[in-house]
């Protein structure tokens, strides 16, 4: 099993370095030797506090703008809707970079040899080693979630031992930098008027040598061992700031290094190791360096997607764990101090692809963080929804920040002014409870899935005997009406009838088995199916919008009206053929016209296909993932870095191998060809259970069910089907001959 990133050299590229990250606390390691570089980031380093930013326009308007939609008066409503609808101001709070360690290495001027850096998956761990002047030198990076710091520890053979300059710095923007105390420098900012204070600080310990803090720097001379605790955080979660953070590097100080290592990979393994892939690579491969094996690609490195698949989950797992903020557009890892999107929650796709594998890849407790989250936007998102609608429950557009903002970002005609972003995040808490069928969790969450639907029973309107949103977009796509005006938005747009079937139909269920029987749930029912159906077009494709408008940009990266094929199952192979057959139409239109251009686009496509069975589309697609859009340290790439390719195709891969509603598990129904020969273990499905399988020639030779759960399902492999009844804890060996 491929598990190892590794190069022969360093880099002063962003792209080459490599991420390493306990969930809050995440460094970018550029592996130089004479001066390392760890570009630090804190998850709740954002600029500036909470906003109200309701355009207060927004209700006296909003029966204006429903009738020029109603007329079809579309550049009337756009105009209307950015002056009224729009935030006020227009955006939301952005992420910030935390800052830089920079540690500048004397004595290091002659030779290197034999340089090689790596991050093993499999235990976390960056390594970097080289030799100077014949002396072996060792340099080990880790973020432990364990004792919630970064550590570094450094070695050599050279008798002359180690010398180490550290710097901390935050591209000027901090208020001070210094000694704390003998052994430790810090750094401290206000980031906006009223947004939080940081601090970050770097302790060490040294073995056979000196160490003392001269100006803004620690001195380190003739050292033997060298180990650095590296701590942060802001006042987002710590009043006693400076207190807190010291704390943590004096806890990380009663360990030593190899306990903190050992630690730090137990912590890790526990969730890393659930799941294992095998595809049988030709093990030559892990021999070609990282960046030159992603160059010169070749088709049968099936071990390349084993270490992409390996490197989805620990990126998952080292930005998103319990009590952390949830991955933004960059997980935790952002050099920037305004950057791309503020790389903030976009919820229109973003956020939820970061997700996708969250439950299938058996990392369950990493998609918690999502779940804080929502809670955090609810209240929110319940003025938003009664100061700009009117209505009652919860309400969020296409983005959302630190703060759980809810209110319209930006002021951009095909994306702004969506409302489904509650509803869709909504999803996931009942998706976590079809992988878990953890009832708890569905009764705390239960209430907030309720608010975000009963929005919709106060917005929705009546058209043509139908309930449709209004105004809304299909992100962030637009259509040429037949007088050749464009426009975004309209009404009853697929996307948005598909999440509400989903979300009216979770509800209902969850209230079942919450025992809950009310009006609600009644009205859920009614407006449920009193939605548009999705549609077929003439050519045969799901219509986009309510009618069959002409794409202004066919190849669009955005493919939102098949969200029923993925992440929802509302259309599959074997439940709803027709419908499967137009969204293959559909996906083939959007290639046809250079669709899949961004790395996250291209990983919907590789989940679509595998939807649809199709293990060759899926793999042609991954195989064009990693060649046009995945950097030499193996990120997505938008361009820029954006993660959500990493974790869609990460999904996906398990989608391919193993599929699931709560009504039938399907055993690799899109596995390639290619991937002649393989096994998985501890693959995780609807209905609560790990699957284990293994195939030989195309054909599964083995399957074993593990029920976490009480599960009644069927298994379906190839056409043929069996019942499946198993208790909580048991198992079963499922025989096909
Ligand atoms: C959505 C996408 C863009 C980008 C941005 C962060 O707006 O359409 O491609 O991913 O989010």
């Amino acid at each position: 099993m491929s598990t190892k990133l590794w190069y022969t050299s360093s880099t002063w590229d962003w792209n080459q370095a490599l991420p390493i990250g306990n969930g809050r606390l995440g460094a970018m390691i550029f592996g130089g030797v004479q001066e390392e570089h760890l570009q630090v980031n804190e998850d709740s380093v954002w600029y500036g506090g909470p906003l109200d930013r309701n355009n207060p326009d927004a209700l006296k308007n909003l029966p204006k703008i429903r009738e020029y939609i109603r007329n079809g008066q579309i550049p009337e409503a756009e105009e209307l809707m950015m002056n009224a609808l729009s935030g006020t101001p227009q955006g939301q709070r952005s992420y910030q970079t935390l800052g830089d360690i920079q540690l500048y290495f004397s004595g290091l001027n002659g030779e290197v040899t034999d340089y090689r850096r790596e991050l093993e998956l499999a235990d976390a761990l960056h390594t970097v080693t080289f030799k100077v002047n014949g002396y072996a030198h060792r340099r080990e990076i880790f973020a432990t979630a364990a004792d919630d710091v970064i550590v570094m520890h450094f070695e050599t053979e050279d008798p002359a031992g180690i010398g180490l300059t550290p710097l901390l710095t935050r591209h000027k923007f901090y208020d001070y930098a210094g000694k704390y105390t003998e052994d430790t420098i810090m750094l401290g900012a206000k980031i906006g008027g009223d947004g939080v204070d940081l601090n970050m600080m770097l302790r060490a310990r040294v073995a056979g040598g000196t160490c003392e803090v001269i100006g803004e720097r620690l001195v380190i001379k003739g050292a033997k061992e060298v180990t650095l605790l590296f701590s942060a955080g802001t006042t987002f979660r710590y009043p006693n700031l400076k207190e807190t953070v010291w704390e943590k590097t004096e806890n990380a100080m009663q360990f030593t290094y190899e306990e903190l290592k050992a630690r730090h990979m137990a912590d890790y393994r526990r969730l890393f190791d659930r799941v294992k892939l095998d595809l049988h690579g030709d093990s030559a491969f892990d021999g070609i360096p990282t960046d030159e094996r992603l160059k010169n690609l070749d088709a049968s490195d099936f071990g390349l997607t084993e270490l992409y698949f390996n490197f989805g989950r620990y990126l998952l797992i080292s930005c998103s764990r319990p009590g952390t903020l949830p991955a933004n557009l960059q997980g935790i890892w952002n050099k920037d101090m305004a950057p791309p999107w503020d790389c903030k929650y976009t919820i229109n796709i973003n956020t939820e692809m970061n997700y996708w594998l969250a439950e299938n890849t058996n990392l369950s407790e990493c998609h918690m963080p999502l779940f804080d989250h929502i809670r955090r936007m609810l209240p929110n998102g319940k003025v938003t929804a009664r100061k700009m609608y009117g209505c009652r429950g919860f309400v969020a557009h296409h983005n959302t920040d630190i703060w759980g903002d809810t209110a319209v970002q930006d002021i951009w005609i095909p994306a702004s002014y969506w409302v489904m972003g509650a509803a869709w995040l909504c999803t996931h808490q009942w998706m976590h409870y079809e992988y878990t069928k953890d009832l708890d969790f569905l009764r705390e969450s239960y209430p907030i899935m309720r608010e975000a639907a009963l929005f919709f029973l106060d917005f929705l309107i009546e058209d043509d005997g139908y309930l449709k949103t209004c105004p809304s977009t299909s992100p962030e796509n637009t259509y040429i009406l037949p007088s050749g005006v464009r426009g975004a938005n309209g009404m009853g747009v697929t996307m948005d009838n598909q999440i509400l079937r989903d979300l009216f139909n979770q509800c209902i269920e969850a209230a079942k088995l919450l025992g809950i029987e009310d009006e609600l749930t009644k009205e859920f029912a009614d407006a449920c199916v009193r939605l548009v159906p999705t549609q077929i077009g003439s050519k045969g494709q799901i219509l986009e919008w309510e009618k069959e408008y002409e794409e202004a940009e066919p190849g669009h990266r955005h493919i939102s009206h098949l969200y029923g094929l993925h992440p929802s199952c509302q259309i599959t192979v074997d439940g709803t053929p027709e419908l499967a057959k137009a969204a293959r139409v559909t996906l083939e239109g959007r290639l046809a016209h250079g669709g899949g251009h961004t790395g996250w686009s291209r990983a919907w496509i590789i989940n679509h296909y595998a939807k649809l069975w199709d293990g060759e589309e899926a793999y042609k697609n991954l195989l064009a993932l990693y060649k046009q859009s995945t950097l030499p340290n193996l990120f997505d790439n938008h361009p820029p870095f954006q993660i959500d390719g990493n974790f869609g195709a990460a999904a996906a891969i398990g989608e391919m191998l193993v599929q699931s509603t709560m009504e039938r598990i399907v055993l690799l129904p899109a596995l390639p060809a290619e991937w002649a020969e393989g096994c998985v273990k501890g693959l995780c499905v609807r209905g609560g259970a790990e699957v284990d399988m293994a195939w030989k020639d195309g054909l599964l030779t083995e399957c074993v069910i593990r029920a976490k759960a009480d599960i009644d399902t069927k298994v379906r492999y190839q056409d043929k089907i069996q019942e499946l009844h198993l208790g909580a804890g048991e198992s079963c060996w499922l025989d096909w001959k």
